[in-house]
Order: C-alpha cells, then sequence, then structure tokens
C-alpha cells in the first residue's frame, strides 16, 4: 500500500509529481485561500506525513487526530506553528528547510531597510498620486544608511547574512546574541554589545529572533525606549517578536524614526491595522524567502526531508528542540 501524504498549500508541479511517484497525494491548491481546519482534520486523519507552511497551525488536537502520522514537514526554517511538544510526545519527526533560504530573506531585509530609511514606498506613492509639483531641498528626506550603525537582535545564519551586506554599504555592525560568535566578529568585523546597550547605540535595529515564549516581545516598550528618535526598526522574523501596540505609540510619538515589517502578529495582517496608517511603515505580505529559486529549493527540501521521514530515514533536517 502506498504512502499518504497530505500538502496545506498547492506546491509547483515539480515538487509535487516527485511526491507523487512515491506516495498518494491530497493537496489544498486554492492559492488565494487557507485551508480550513475542517478539511485539515479530516485530510490528515490517515495519511503518514504532512508538509506543511507556517501559515498553518498544527496544535495538538491535529496531531492527535492523525493517528498513522510520521512526519509533519515545514516549508520554512521557523516552526513556531507546530506544537513540537505533542509532535515529540507521539514520536512524529518534524523538520524544517534552513540553509536554502538563508542568503534571500537578508536580501529582502536589507531592502527593506533601505526602503523605510530611504521612503521609498511614500517617494513612489507621492509621485503617482500627482504630488510632486515642484523640487525642494528637505522633499522626502531620509535616514542614512552608509556611515550608520545597524544593531542585530539574534546573530543565526540570516543575521550573518546581513551583517555582510552592512558591511558592503559601510555600516558600523553590532548584534547581540544567547552566545558569542567569536568567528563572526572576527571575520565580519562586526561587535557584541548587550540589548541594552544595541538599542541605545543602533540606527537601524533588525530582529532576527525565531519566535518563541523567550522572544515574545523581544521589542516592547521599554526596548522602543531606550532607541534613537532617528532610529529605524526592522522585523524580518515573527510578528510576535515585536509588541504591535507598542511600536504604534512609539511611532505616534516619534520616540522612533520609522518601521519596516514583514511579519505580522495576525497573517494576513487585517487591512484595518493601525500600523498601516502610518506613512513611516513600510509593510510586506511576508515574502522574505520569496524568489523564485529560493521557494522552488525551499519545496524540494521539504519534499526531501518528507521522503525521508516517511520511508524510515533520518531526515536531513530533523527539529531537536
Ligand atoms: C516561509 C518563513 O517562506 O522560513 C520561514 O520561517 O517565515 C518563510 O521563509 C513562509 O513562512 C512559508 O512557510
Amino acid at each position: 500500500m502506498k504512502l499518504k501524504i497530505y500538502i496545506t498549500r498547492k506546491l509547483p508541479d515539480a515538487v509535487v509529481d516527485r511526491l507523487r511517484e512515491i506516495c498518494e497525494v491530497s493537496m489544498w491548491d486554492k492559492e488565494e485561500e487557507p485551508v480550513p481546519r475542517e478539511v485539515l482534520m479530516k485530510e490528515i486523519r490517515d495519511v503518514d506525513g504532512i508538509l506543511s507552511m507556517v501559515s498553518d497551525p498544527i496544535d495538538e488536537t491535529l496531531i492527535n487526530q492523525a493517528t498513522q502520522l510520521k512526519v509533519i514537514s515545514n516549508m520554512a526554517v521557523g516552526y513556531n506553528n507546530i506544537d513540537i511538544k505533542a509532535a515529540t510526545e507521539r514520536g512524529i519527526m518534524v523538520t524544517n528547510t534552513p540553509g536554502v533560504l538563508t542568503e534571500t530573506t537578508a536580501d529582502l531585509t536589507f531592502a527593506l531597510l533601505m526602503a523605510t530609511a530611504r521612503r521609498l514606498v511614500e517617494s513612489s506613492d507621492y509621485l503617482r498620486e500627482g504630488k510632486w509639483k515642484s523640487w525642494f531641498p528637505m522633499q522626502l528626506t531620509g535616514q542614512d544608511i552608509h556611515g550608520s550603525t545597524l544593531g542585530i537582535i539574534g546573530m543565526g545564519r540570516i543575521g550573518e547574512a546581513l551583517a555582510k551586506r552592512a558591511k558592503g554599504f559601510d555600516m558600523n555592525v553590532i548584534y547581540t546574541n544567547r552566545s558569542r560568535k567569536s568567528k563572526a566578529e572576527e571575520e565580519l568585523g562586526i561587535q557584541y554589545k548587550d540589548k541594552e546597550t544595541l538599542l541605545r547605540e543602533s540606527d537601524f535595529v533588525c530582529v532576527l529572533v525565531p519566535f518563541t515564549l523567550e522572544t515574545k516581545d523581544t521589542i516592547n516598550k521599554e526596548e522602543l525606549a531606550l532607541m534613537k528618535p532617528t532610529a529605524v526598526l526592522i522585523n524580518t522574523a515573527r510578528g510576535g517578536v515585536v509588541n504591535e501596540d507598542a511600536l504604534y505609540e512609539a511611532l505616534i510619538n516619534k520616540e522612533i524614526w520609522a518601521a519596516g515589517l514583514d511579519v505580522f502578529q495576525e497573517e494576513p495582517v487585517p487591512i484595518d491595522h493601525p500600523l498601516l496608517t502610518l506613512p513611516n511603515v513600510v509593510a510586506l505580505p511576508h515574502i522574505g524567502s520569496s524568489s523564485i529559486n529560493t521557494r522552488m529549493k525551499m519545496a524540494h527540501l521539504a519534499a526531501t526531508n518528507l521522503i525521508d521521514g516517511i520511508s524510515g530515514n533520518t531526515p536531513k533536517n530533523l527539529v531537536v528542540e
């Protein structure tokens, strides 16, 4: 009997075909709507594997419903959508897709930093809306990137890739992390600082930590109060690592200058979200890893991890908590 899997979002044909060679595949194929929970509940009842995305909560109830389940393969480096404890208790393997998205996510993080600092979206809207009537010296002035200080909170793979880019722009890079990264300090010429000093000294603060109970609200009222009034906050990690109410207040009260956000506490972010009313917020729909090449690599890697797991091999990217 063929092994069965369920894919929670429409994947490219090349990846689905690979999976079809060895298992029976069911897939949610509506791109504009997420799979409804009751459909997911029903579909995963007798599957050996699930290929999921970070936008699909795979909680304890779902996990316990799937009595044959061996592997949950998440097409993402983050896996905060999965109840790892419940999976582990049932002996279910969880895998992710690290590495293949590092450079693309660092590119987007730097692009968002530049767009926010130089008011690219606001400037483009200004032109398109017919507001460009004359030129004047202080028109749409932004913050300089070159020569400024970038503070990175969370020096993992993406943090290091971002530091490299920042060095190319002549930025001074400081970081904070659970542990010192001596090799990266030496190779990239970056300096470790405690979180408070980093927040006080940075012109740009990028948060790149995974979302866990410990990292929730890494940037809250107190942290925002330490930042410079000219500082820019960039979040391409998870919405929950920045407290959105506190961020809104800080922007309104001009405690910080602007924010670039690729992630939100609730995704898709509600269109009437207060942060979206502010011209100094550049908001993106969680596209950090979204290049054609990288999304293909992530999908193939997630498929490989799933195939390995359901066929009794140890997947390369097993999540070990
Ligand atoms: C994913 C991400 O592409 O990898 C992650 O953790 O957040 C993104 O790269 C997206 O969330 C789809 O699962």
